[in-house]
């Protein structure tokens, strides 16, 4: 069974239907789609129905908007997605519960949508910043207890770390991890550390044989998940 959640992210000029055609094509590869900002920004509502009726019965259609407000304004930016078919949604674990996640999560709750937590970015740069907050983040995980959390896959040790201490807590949660193929890490390195999903934009999506990468990366995984 495939772990790859489709990151779709357009560069530049490309046309919406450039994006739904490959998708189309890379379908039978992938357990879910994840839409954000630049595809937004370009395509608005409409593109985001569009791109949902292709992918509608996927198990995961995530919209990452990486919130990172005070809750009205989390739920504010939310709220018209609600009904487009996203069931998942992403946000920052830093900003803390009380009058941030906390609500947001209650929200989403009431709308059936599933909470995914950032705990550690893929880029150098969140070990500077992010990383040195790692225990807390952590924390607010495991009191919050959402659906799933981002672990990097360019730093496994955070993977294996995480979910560790959350398992000694007994708390289940999915791991999604970022930074496969473009960002440097191997497809499979990430299931391996104990994520369960691989999010994988570029080297699916900018191929030009994105059917035989996807095929390829789901063999690879099906090797690793039972
Ligand atoms: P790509 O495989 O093209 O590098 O895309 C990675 C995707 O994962 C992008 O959508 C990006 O927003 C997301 N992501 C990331 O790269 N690092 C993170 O720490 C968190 C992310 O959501």
């Amino acid at each position: 069974m495939s772990r790859i959640i489709l990151a779709i992210d357009p560069h530049k000029n490309v046309e919406i239907n450039e994006l739904i055609t490959k998708l189309v094509r890379v379908k039978n590869y992938i357990a879910g789609i994840k839409i954000g900002l630049p595809f937004i920004v370009r395509y608005g509502l409409t593109g985001v129905r569009s791109i949902i009726k292709e992918a509608y019965d996927l198990e995961h259609i995530i919209l990452d908007f990486k919130l990172a407000d005070i809750a009205p304004i989390m739920i504010s930016t939310i709220e018209p997605f609600i009904d487009v078919g996203i069931n998942e949604a992403i946000a920052h674990a830093f900003i803390g519960l009380n009058g941030g996640l906390q609500e947001l999560k209650e929200y989403l709750d009431k709308n059936n949508i599933r909470l995914i937590l950032v705990i550690s970015m893929s880029h150098p740069g969140s070990i500077d910043v992010i990383d040195h907050s790692l225990n807390m983040l952590i924390k607010i995980a495991e009191r919050l207890k959402p659906y799933g959390i981002v672990v990097p896959a360019t730093r496994p040790y955070i993977i294996k770390m995480v979910r560790e201490k959350l398992l000694s807590k007994k708390i289940v949660v999915k791991i999604y991890s970022p930074g496969i193929g473009a960002q440097g890490a191997e497809p499979g390195s990430a299931l391996r550390a104990g994520a369960d999903y691989e999010i994988i934009g570029r080297t699916i999506l900018f191929s030009q044989k994105p059917e035989e990468i996807a095929m390829r990366i789901a063999e690879i995984h099906e090797k690793l998940v039972h």
